[in-house]
């Protein structure tokens, strides 16, 4: 009973930590792939803070901390617009 629990509890947290993981990427390619035509839309200080905020993303998925990465790439996906 006890080892069900542990391994249960294992599980949801690999679970938990895939799924996060798994967001940054696809964040990332979201601005990507968008960013190019919306160049035109943003001003030049808000294509600098959408770059400065992609990189930090990249640069905290990266290191592991992937609540920070989504915190930065949601930043800019907000300046972009993209919600
Ligand atoms: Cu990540």
């Amino acid at each position: 009973m006890l080892k069900r629990l542990i391994l249960a509890g294992v599980a949801s947290v690999f679970i938990i930590t895939t799924a996060q993981a798994g967001s940054c990427p696809l964040k990332m390619a979201k601005i990507d792939a968008a960013l190019p035509a919306k160049m035109s839309d943003l001003s030049g200080s808000n294509i600098a803070k959408v770059k400065a905020l992609r990189a930090e993303g990249g640069a905290k998925h990266k290191s592991g901390d992937h609540a920070g990465s989504v915190a930065a790439l949601n930043k800019a996906i907000k300046i972009m617009g993209l919600y």
